[in-house]
C-alpha cells in the first residue's frame, strides 16, 4: 500500500483526475459555459498556433467555422511531435491533448501565451468537446488521431502524404457542457485582428462556411499598425513612434501617436493577453513618458525655469499607445487576472521605451514640437480650470449673492409662470419695463455686446459683470454647482434688436450649454 502510494507522482495523480475534473467544473478552466466560455475554446487553440508563430516557426493561421458547428484551426508550424515517448508510451500529441497543462513551457526559451483563463491547454478543449480531430503534417506524412470527450479513440495513424508542415485541430464543442454552440463571426474577427496586430508578419484568415463569409489579417507593422488603426478617424499630430527590443527580462514593444482629441487610449498586453488592469509594464511606460517629455521640454526651453513640470495627465491627453511585452513567466494578478505583476517589466519598459522615445524626439523635432505643444496646452487648460475653480470657491461668486440691481424682477416667485427678458442696454430696458406685466415678467438689461462665453475660460466668464448678472438672475449657478432645478424663470426671452443681430438664439443655447458644462 505504501509503495503503491509512492509510485504515484503528483503529476500522475493529476493525469488520472485531470480531464474528468474539467468536465465536472468547466467554469474553473474556461470561466463560464455560456457563449463567452464557448469562444474560449477557440482562443485556446488559436493561442497555441500563435505561440508557434511567436517562436518563429509559423506565419499562417487559418480558422474555419464549419457548417456542422465544428471549428478548425490550422497553422503551418512544426507540427506537434507524434513519435511515442519511451516512458509514457504516448506521443507528445496525445499527451498535449489529454494531460492537463501538458502544453507547458516550450523548452527553447519561447514566450508562451499563458495566464488568466488562457494557457489552460488544448486538453481542456478536448475535455469539453464531443469530438476532436487532431492532424499533424510532419516529415511528409499526415498524422491523424481522434478523441471523444477527452479520450483518444485510437492511436495516432498516418493517413496520407503531404509536403506541408503544421498542426490542425478540429473540435466539436459538447452540448452537454455549453448553453449555446453558436459561434459568433464578429467576436472571432475582433480577437483574430488583435492577435494579428500583436504578432506581426503572421497571416490569420477566418472562414465562416455557414454564412459564406471570410476575412484575413496581416500586419507587417504589428502594434504600429494597431496604433494607426486606432487613430484612423482622428486628426493626428505626429508620425507613429515604434520601438521593439529584446532585453534579458523579455521583449518590449511600444508604439504611440498623438491626435488632437482629449481622449487617452493605452492598450497593454503581456504575451498577447490584454492586461485590462495594466500592471508593471503600464507603470513603466507612463513614468518614462512623463519623464522623457519633461526632459525634452526643459532642454529645449519649451518649459521655462519658473514653469512646473508637465504632469502625467498632461502628457496623456490625445495619446494613443499600445504596449506589448513578452516574458518567460508572466504573473497575472488581481480579481480578473488582468494586471501584470512582474516588477522587472516596469524597469524594462521604462528603459527601452524611455531611451527610444527620447531619441525619437531629438531626431524628429517637428513631431516633438507638435507633441509638446499639445501637452503644454493640456497643462495650461488644467491650470486655468483650477484657477477658475479657485475663483468660484474663493469668492463664492454666486452663492448667497443678491440679485443684480439692474434686474427688474417680477413679483411672482413661481418659476413656471415667470419670464425673463434679456434686453440690450439700459434704455431698451427702460422701455421694456414700461410694457411688461410686473407680475410675471422680469427685465434684465445687459450692457453692450456680451462676452462670447464659448471661447472664454470660466474664470474670465465669471469676471464679466454682465454674465455674472445673468447667472445670478437665472439662479442655476454654473459649472459644478449648476442645478437646473433652481432656474428662476421657465421662459427666457432674448430681445435681440437689430443692433444685437449677432446675439442669436443659438448663441443663447451655447450659453446655457456652457452653464451646464465645466468650463
Ligand atoms: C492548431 C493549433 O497547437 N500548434 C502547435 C506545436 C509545435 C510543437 C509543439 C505545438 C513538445 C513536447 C509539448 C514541434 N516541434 N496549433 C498548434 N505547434 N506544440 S502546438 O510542441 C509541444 C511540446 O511537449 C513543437 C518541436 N517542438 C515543439
Amino acid at each position: 500500500m505504501e509503495d503503491a502510494v509512492k509510485n504515484y507522482s503528483a503529476d500522475q495523480i493529476q493525469v488520472l483526475e485531470g480531464l474528468a475534473a474539467v468536465r465536472k467544473r468547466p467554469g474553473m478552466y474556461i470561466g463560464s459555459t455560456d457563449v463567452t466560455g464557448l469562444h474560449h475554446l477557440v482562443w485556446e487553440i488559436v493561442d497555441n498556433a500563435i505561440d508557434e508563430a511567436m517562436a518563429g516557426f509559423c506565419n499562417e493561421i487559418t480558422v474555419i467555422m464549419h457548417k456542422d458547428g465544428s471549428v478548425s484551426v490550422e497553422d503551418n508550424g512544426r507540427g506537434i511531435p507524434v513519435d511515442k515517448h519511451k516512458k509514457t508510451g504516448k506521443s507528445a500529441l496525445e499527451t498535449v491533448l489529454t494531460v492537463l497543462h501538458a502544453g507547458g513551457k516550450f523548452g527553447d526559451g519561447g514566450y508562451k501565451v499563458s495566464g488568466g483563463l488562457h494557457g489552460v491547454g488544448v486538453s481542456v478543449v478536448n475535455a469539453l468537446s464531443v469530438k476532436i480531430i487532431a492532424e499533424v503534417y510532419r516529415d511528409g506524412n499526415v498524422y491523424s488521431q481522434e478523441y471523444h470527450r477527452g479520450d483518444a479513440v485510437a492511436d495516432v495513424k498516418v493517413v496520407g502524404k503531404t509536403d506541408k508542415m503544421g498542426t490542425k485541430i478540429t473540435f466539436y464543442p459538447d452540448d452537454k457542457i455549453f448553453d449555446t454552440l453558436e459561434f459568433d463571426f464578429q467576436t472571432i474577427v475582433s480577437r483574430l485582428r488583435q492577435q494579428a496586430y500583436l504578432t506581426k508578419g503572421v497571416t490569420i484568415s477566418l472562414f465562416d462556411e455557414k454564412d459564406d463569409k471570410k476575412t484575413m489579417f496581416y500586419f507587417e507593422g504589428g502594434i504600429k499598425s494597431y496604433v494607426e488603426h486606432l487613430n484612423k478617424s482622428k486628426e493626428v499630430l505626429d508620425g507613429v513612434f515604434y520601438v521593439e527590443k529584446e532585453v534579458p527580462e523579455g521583449i518590449v514593444e511600444v508604439s504611440l501617436q498623438y491626435n488632437n482629441s482629449f481622449q487617452e487610449i493605452i492598450y497593454t498586453f503581456a504575451n498577447n493577453i490584454h492586461t485590462v488592469d495594466g500592471g508593471m509594464h503600464l507603470t513603466g511606460f507612463k513614468s518614462a513618458l512623463t519623464r522623457t517629455i519633461n526632459n525634452y521640454a526643459r532642454s529645449f526651453e519649451l518649459l521655462k525655469e519658473k514653469d512646473d513640470n508637465l504632469l502625467a495627465e498632461d502628457v496623456r491627453e490625445g495619446l494613443t499607445a499600445v504596449v506589448s511585452v513578452k516574458l518567460a513567466d508572466p504573473q497575472f494578478e488581481g480579481q480578473t487576472k488582468g494586471k501584470l505583476g512582474n516588477a522587472e517589466m516596469r524597469t524594462a519598459v521604462e528603459t527601452v521605451f524611455g531611451d527610444a522615445f527620447s531619441q525619437y524626439l531629438e531626431e524628429s523635432p517637428s513631431d516633438a514640437r507638435a507633441i509638446i505643444g499639445k501637452c503644454l496646452l493640456a497643462s495650461r487648460a488644467r491650470l486655468a480650470a483650477r484657477a477658475a475653480r479657485d475663483t468660484v470657491i474663493r469668492k463664492g461668486i454666486l452663492e448667497g449673492m443678491t440679485l443684480p440691481g439692474k434686474l427688474a424682477d417680477c413679483s411672482s416667485k413661481d418659476p413656471s409662470n415667470s419670464e425673463l427678458f434679456v434686453v440690450e442696454g439700459d434704455s431698451a430696458g427702460g422701455s421694456a419695463k414700461q410694457g411688461r406685466n410686473r407680475e410675471t415678467q422680469a427685465i434684465l438689461p445687459l450692457k453692450g455686446k456680451i462676452l462670447n462665453v464659448e471661447q472664454s475660460r470660466l474664470d474670465k466668464i465669471l469676471a464679466n459683470n454682465e454674465v455674472k448678472n445673468l447667472i445670478i438672475a437665472l439662479g442655476v449657478g454654473i459649472g459644478e454647482s449648476f442645478d437646473i432645478q433652481r432656474l428662476r424663470y421657465h421662459k427666457v426671452v432674448i430681445m435681440s434688436g437689430l443692433s444685437m443681430g449677432d446675439i442669436s438664439i443659438s448663441r443663447s443655447r451655447l450659453f446655457i450649454k456652457s452653464l451646464k458644462g465645466n468650463q
